[in-house]
């Protein structure tokens, strides 16, 4: 009797075993493979703690997304690369102040205090950041007279950065997109992915938003109507 409750016991440890491990087995199921890219946005120090126009919690991303990249033969890195005096600055809007919004021929644009203006230290990559195997850096934003949230086509819907071109030479399906702002160039950048064809995933640890008017909450929205996965970094193999 007592042997058979032993052996029960033994038999309900064995399943608890062997449910926690697929469970564990489930919580990183995404293997990167060849066909897949990591795009690392914006993480600049405009964005980060003492910037400009600094993304709150922005500097947590970026352990995040060192350890994810480690999975990754393919990672782009972008740069928001302004003019100084960019038209997306309030700073050249007289009357004008940061996150207010202006019509320009393009659309609606969000007026933002002066960022990464090309060369400066603003502008330069986080030095936190460990992901030697980046095989590209595309700069955008770089039309005085245009903004380029999306690392693939400028706002004005048509210009495009040949990032998609590059990928599908490439041989890229799938696009993982970290970095800031979620709710701006990571979910302009993700949508335009889905525009261009790619399988796109957000990994939602690995960024932060800066949440103005909403901005957020709708970017979320858009990009799950566009067909974007939403993701943690946990659910990724490296
Ligand atoms: C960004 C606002 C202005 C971003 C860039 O990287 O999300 N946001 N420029
Ligand atoms: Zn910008």
């Amino acid at each position: 009797m007592l042997d058979r409750r032993r052996f029960l016991a033994g038999l309900g440890a064995t399943a608890i075993a062997a449910c926690v491990s697929s469970r564990l087995r489930a919580a990183a199921s995404i293997k990167p493979d060849d066909a897949s890219a990591l795009l690392v946005i914006d993480v600049q120090n405009c964005f980060l703690p003492g910037g400009s126009l600094a993304v709150k919690d922005g500097e947590q991303v970026v352990a995040v997304i060192n350890k994810i990249a480690r999975g990754f033969a393919n990672v782009v890195m972008t740069q928001d690369w302004h003019t100084a005096g960019h038209i997306s600055f309030a700073s050249v809007h007289p009357g004008k102040k940061p996150f207010e919004t202006i019509d320009l021929p393009y659309g609606k644009q969000v007026l933002w205090p002066d960022h990464c203006v090309q060369g400066s230290d603003g502008a330069a990559l986080s030095k936190d950041l460990s992901i030697p195997q980046a095989g590209l850096i595309i700069r955008k934003g770089f039309h005085k007279d245009v903004d380029s949230y999306s690392a693939f086509t400028e706002a004005d819907g048509k210009t495009t950065t040949g990032l998609a071109a590059y990928l599908k030479a490439r041989g890229v399906k799938r696009l993982f997109v970290a970095g800031l702002a979620t709710d701006f160039c990571v979910a302009w950048t993700a949508l335009d992915a889905r525009k261009a064809g790619f399988e796109t995933y957000v990994v939602e640890d690995a960024c932060r938003g800066i949440d103005t008017q909403g901005s957020l909450a709708k970017a979320w929205a858009d990009m799950a109507k566009a067909g974007v996965k939403r993701i943690q970094s946990a659910d990724i193999a490296v």
